[in-house]
């Protein structure tokens, strides 16, 4: 019985998302759950702070991630449309997200405190140059 409600609700946190998922809710919501099972290994400290990010264009969502110094942080990143890239040159990240809304996981630790700007590192159009967030990290 017990069973059976928890295999339900399992393949009820797995849909397919089609290409234009964009349009209506956060897919990375819907994706997070298989991303987060898939690297499990690597979360054997409690104290990661991962946040589902959505980039399109010409934004990130949300476009300001706020931790602590210390804090081993975790950006689980979806495209809405085209494909973009994620930025923290403080933190040396620099990693592709790919068109179709497969996540792209960006472990990092935000070793200094200050706020930094996150920025597209993909030619992704017009508005390219202003697609612009910023991980503030609060010293403790
Ligand atoms: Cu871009």
């Amino acid at each position: 019985m017990v069973f059976a409600t928890v295999a339900v609700a399992g393949m009820a946190l797995l849909p397919e998302t089609p290409a234009h998922a964009g349009v209506g809710k956060d897919p990375a919501t819907a994706y997070a759950p298989a991303a987060v099972a898939a690297s499990a290994a690597a979360a054997q400290s409690s104290d990661v702070k991962t946040f589902a990010v959505v980039a399109k264009r010409f934004t990130f969502e949300p476009a300001t991630i706020e931790v602590s110094v210390g804090d081993q942080v975790r950006l689980v990143v979806t495209s809405a449309d085209g494909v973009h890239g994620v930025g923290i040159r403080k933190f040396k990240v620099n990693t592709l997200v790919p068109r179709g809304g497969k996540p792209v996981t960006i472990d990092f630790t935000a070793s200094e405190a200050g706020t930094f700007p996150i920025v597209c590192s993909e030619a992704c159009g017009d508005g390219h140059a202003d697609m612009r967030g910023s991980l503030v990290v609060a010293s403790k």
